[in-house]
C-alpha cells in the first residue's frame, strides 16, 4: 500500500518542456487543472501528497518520478539523461532529507530517469534507455542489493522511458504495449495487452487497489475492469503533450 505522494506543480515553463508528441503546445491554465484533479485523484485513494511548489528553471520538473527512485529501505537519487533536467535533483533531494534516513545517489558516468523503473515487490526492472545508460542500471541495482532488493535490465527499443510501455498493477497482473508484450522477462505475469492504437494507456498507475487510467482509452479500460479494479480516469492531454502521462507525474511510497 502507499501511503504518501510527492507531487511539483507544473511552473508557466513547462511550455518549453522536452517532446516529441506532436500535440501542439501546453496550455498552462488546462496543465494546473489537470493536476489538480491529479492530486485530488491520488487523495482519493487513500495517499498524502506533498505538493511541491513550481520550479521554473527546468521545465520538466513537474514530471517528479523522475529524479528519484523511494523503496522501503532507500531514497534513490538519480541523474536524468536528459541535459536540461539533471538539476531538478537538488530539489528533490532536499525534500527526500526530512522523509529518508538512506539517501543514495546515482553518479557520472551513470545516467537514470526513474520512469525506466518498475518495481514489483522487492525487484526492480530497470529500462536502458536513451535516458537510462547501462552505468546507471548497475549503481542502481548495487545500491538495492545493499538494502536486500534485487535489480535486472531491460534493453528499450522505441519507448522513452520504460513505464512509458509497461504498469504493473500488482496480483501478478502487468500491463503491457507494443516492444514489451512478447518480451521473454514478461511471460510469467498475467499480461494485460493493451491495443498500439491505444499505447498512452499503457502509462497507468496502481494506488492502493485502484488503477488511475488516462481519459479517452475504452478498451484499455475494458481490460483493466474485467480484472476487477476500481477506475479512476483522468485528462491528461497537457502533459502527454510532452511525453508524460501518470506515473511520471508522482513519486509514490
Ligand atoms: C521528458 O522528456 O523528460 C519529459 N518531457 C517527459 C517525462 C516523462 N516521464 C516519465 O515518463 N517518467
Amino acid at each position: 500500500m502507499f501511503k504518501r505522494a510527492i507531487v511539483r506543480t507544473p511552473g508557466k515553463s513547462i511550455v518549453q518542456g522536452l517532446s516529441t508528441a506532436n500535440l501542439g503546445l501546453v496550455d498552462y491554465q488546462k496543465a494546473l487543472i489537470q493536476h489538480a484533479e491529479y492530486i485530488n485523484a491520488l487523495e482519493r485513494c487513500g495517499v498524502e501528497v506533498l505538493v511541491l511548489p513550481p520550479d521554473e528553471e527546468f521545465p520538466d520538473s513537474t514530471f517528479v518520478e523522475d529524479v528519484a527512485l523511494l523503496t522501503l529501505h532507500c531514497a534513490i537519487i538519480t541523474n536524468p539523461g536528459a541535459p536540461s533536467r539533471k538539476g531538478e535533483t537538488a530539489g528533490i533531494n532536499k525534500v527526500l532529507g526530512d522523509l529518508y534516513k538512506n539517501i543514495e545517489e546515482v553518479s557520472n558516468p551513470g545516467t537514470v530517469e526513474a520512469g525506466d523503473i518498475m518495481m514489483v515487490g522487492p525487484h526492480f526492472y530497470i529500462g536502458i534507455s536513451e535516458r537510462t545508460n547501462r552505468n546507471g542500471a548497475e549503481q542502481v541495482i548495487k545500491i538495492l542489493e545493499r538494502y536486500g532488493l534485487t535489480g535486472s535490465t531491460i534493453e528499450l527499443e522505441k519507448v522513452l522511458h520504460l513505464k512509458t510501455g509497461l504498469a504493473y498493477l500488482e496480483q501478478n497482473n502487468l500491463v503491457a504495449c507494443g516492444e514489451f508484450v512478447t518480451n521473454e522477462e514478461f511471460q510469467k505475469y498475467n499480461l494485460l495487452v493493451i491495443p498500439e492504437d491505444e499505447s498512452s494507456a499503457a502509462n497507468c498507475i496502481w494506488i492502493n487497489g485502484r488503477v488511475i487510467l488516462p481519459q479517452g482509452f475504452p478498451k484499455t479500460r475494458a481490460i483493466i475492469q474485467s480484472c476487477g479494479y476500481e477506475i479512476i480516469e483522468l485528462n491528461v492531454s497537457e502533459f502527454q503533450k510532452l511525453d508524460g502521462g501518470l506515473s511520471c507525474l508522482s513519486l509514490r511510497f
